[in-house]
C-alpha cells in the first residue's frame, strides 16, 4: 500500500488539478444555519454536505471562514474546545441553500472530562459513520503535529465511500524544507493506514493562503460536482487511495 510518490508534487500543491477554476461562488456564499448538539437534531435537509473534522485547535473554524473569505462565519480562537457542537454553514441563497459546510468540535482538548469525549466520539462516529448526506471530510491535522491516535481513529470511523481531504494546518509555522518533510510524513502515516477512502494530503495556511484555491476546488466539487469533475476520473483520488 502506498501513494504514488511520482506524482507527489501534483498531489501535495493541488488535488483538484486541471479543472477549470474561476472563483469559489459557492463556498462564498455561506451564512450560519444551525447548530446540533444531538444526532437527533441533526437536520433532514437531503443537501450535501462537507464537515471539517480535527483536534482542537488545529485550525477548523479559521479554515472555514478563509475559504468561506469571511473573518467571523465560525468563531475561531485561542481558547481550546472554543466550538462545542456540530456548526452547519448553509450554501447558496439564503432562503434556498443548496448545500452545507459543518464545524465540528475539536477533539484531544485535554481540559476535557472523560464523559464530555465518550460523548463527542459518540457524536462524531454515528456522524460520520452513517450521515447520507456526507459528501466529503476534511480533516485538519497541525503541521508540526502530525497524524495523532484521535487523528487515526476518527478516520476509521468516516464510511469507506467518503473521501477525504487532509489539510496540512498552519504550515507558516514551518520552514519550507520542513514542511516537505511533514507532508512527506503525513503521506506515509495515511497510506499506513490503509483506508478504502479516496485521500488526498495539501498543505494549508489560513494566515498566508496555503493551499486555500486547491482546497477550496476540492470541496466545491464534492459539494455540487461539475461535469468534468464527474465524466473524468479523480485521478488524484487514485493516485492517493494506497492501492497496491
Ligand atoms: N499561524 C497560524 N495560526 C492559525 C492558523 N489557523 C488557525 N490559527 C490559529 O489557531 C488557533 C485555533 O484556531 P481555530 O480555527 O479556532 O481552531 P479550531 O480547530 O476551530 O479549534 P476548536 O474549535 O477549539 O476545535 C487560533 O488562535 C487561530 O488564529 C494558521 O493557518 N496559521
Ligand atoms: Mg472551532
Amino acid at each position: 500500500m502506498g501513494f504514488d510518490a511520482s506524482n507527489q508534487t501534483a498531489f501535495a500543491c493541488d488535488p483538484a488539478a486541471g479543472r477549470p477554476f474561476m472563483s469559489a461562488p459557492l463556498l462564498s456564499s455561506a451564512q450560519f444555519f444551525t447548530t446540533v448538539a444531538q444526532l437527533q437534531q441533526l437536520p433532514a435537509t437531503g443537501l450535501p454536505e462537507v464537515a471539517f473534522v480535527g483536534r482542537s485547535n488545529s485550525g477548523k473554524s479559521s479554515a472555514i471562514n478563509k475559504l468561506c473569505n469571511r473573518n467571523r462565519l465560525a468563531f475561531a480562537s485561542r481558547t481550546p474546545g472554543r466550538t462545542q457542537a456540530l456548526n452547519y454553514f448553509g450554501l447558496g441563497p439564503s432562503d434556498d441553500c443548496v448545500a452545507y459546510l459543518v464545524d465540528t468540535p475539536g477533539y484531544g482538548y485535554a481540559a476535557a472530562p472523560g464523559e464530555v469525549r465518550r460523548q463527542w466520539d459518540t457524536l462524531a462516529g454515528r456522524y460520520l459513520g452513517d450521515r447520507d448526506e456526507l459528501r466529503g471530510v476534511v480533516l485538519m491535522v497541525d503541521i508540526r503535529r502530525l497524524v495523532g491516535e484521535r487523528d487515526i481513529d476518527l478516520l476509521r470511523w468516516i464510511a469507506p465511500h467518503i473521501p477525504i481531504l487532509a489539510l496540512l494546518t498552519k504550515a507558516d509555522k514551518l520552514a519550507r524544507m520542513h514542511q516537505r518533510r511533514a507532508l512527506d510524513e503525513a503521506r506515509d502515516q495515511i497510506a499506513a493506514l490503509g483506508l478504502p477512502n479516496p485521500v488526498s494530503l495539501l498543505l494549508f495556511s489560513s494566515l498566508k493562503g496555503t493551499g486555500i484555491e486547491a482546497a477550496r476546488r476540492q470541496i466545491e466539487d464534492w459539494l455540487a460536482p461539475c461535469e468534468q469533475a464527474t465524466t473524468e476520473p479523480t485521478t488524484e483520488a487514485a493516485q492517493t487511495r494506497g492501492d497496491s
